[in-house]
């Protein structure tokens, strides 16, 4: 298997070691109507990496490696949000459990929290729900990925800055070798996203690595050959 090209140099991508983790591709942070767009935010930034998951999903699948997917959540007493959560954004905006046009916001088996439709979880495919940022806190991703015998992760989704970029913090403190494709992944800050690839790639890869989709693609297609 070539070595992807990528920031700060190239991964070794080892196909048998390596899971695909999609991060929180909701309707409450990618539609209208949704979390996001109810906190003033432009979802049209996310939304352009809704084709490079695709097209990533599905070669990633055709090439029969594992993909998870995880959702941010909470139970629907919201005995899972903590106090200090739940308190922001303060009065005004909408916050996690008020109804909305989505139904509950980020409450589980809410039209809003479910994924969206373009990249829904294939049957077989894990589905984390996640109460937090990163996708490790208060889940069992470690016990599923330990079963999978990876140790390499390619983690794409929403929110740069925040969800993905947790989930490749917490990734790093547990030993995984994380790759980040830009592309599939976005902020509603353009700049947040930029800055949150850059501390990732920075100081000879302190967090991970960063490529671009295209190359994944290309080596996944030259594995199935
Ligand atoms: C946020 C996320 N931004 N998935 N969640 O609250 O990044």
């Amino acid at each position: 298997m070539p070595a992807i090209a990528a920031e700060p140099y190239p991964f070794a991508f080892e196909p048998s070691a390596c899971a695909l983790i999609v991060i929180d591709m909701q309707r409450d942070f990618l539609e209208p109507g949704g979390f996001g767009a109810s906190l003033g935010n432009n979802i049209s930034h996310l939304r352009r990496a809704i084709e490079p998951n695709r097209r990533l999903l599905a070669a990633w699948r055709r090439a029969g490696l594992p993909v998870l997917h995880t959702r941010e959540g909470h139970r629907p007493d919201l005995s899972d949000l903590p106090r200090a959560k739940h308190a922001r954004p303060p009065d005004k905006l909408a916050r996690i459990g008020d109804v909305g046009p989505m139904g509950r916001i980020l409450v589980q088996g809410e039209p809003g929290h479910a994924l969206i439709p373009e990249l829904a979880a294939l049957p077989g495919e894990s589905v984390i729900d996640k109460p937090g940022k990163g996708a490790f806190y208060a889940t069992d991703l470690q016990a599923q990925l330990d079963a999978l015998g990876v140790h390499q992760l390619v983690i794409t989704g929403v929110t740069t800055e925040i969800c993905v970029q947790s989930t490749v913090r917490e990734a790093n403190d547990r030993g995984y070798d994380c790759l980040v494709p830009s592309d599939c992944t976005a902020s509603y800050f353009p700049e947040f996203h930029a800055a949150a690839l850059k501390m990732i790639s920075a100081q000879g890869g302190i967090l991970g690595w960063v490529s671009h989709s295209d190359h994944l693609i290309s080596a996944l297609s030259l594995q199935n050959e």
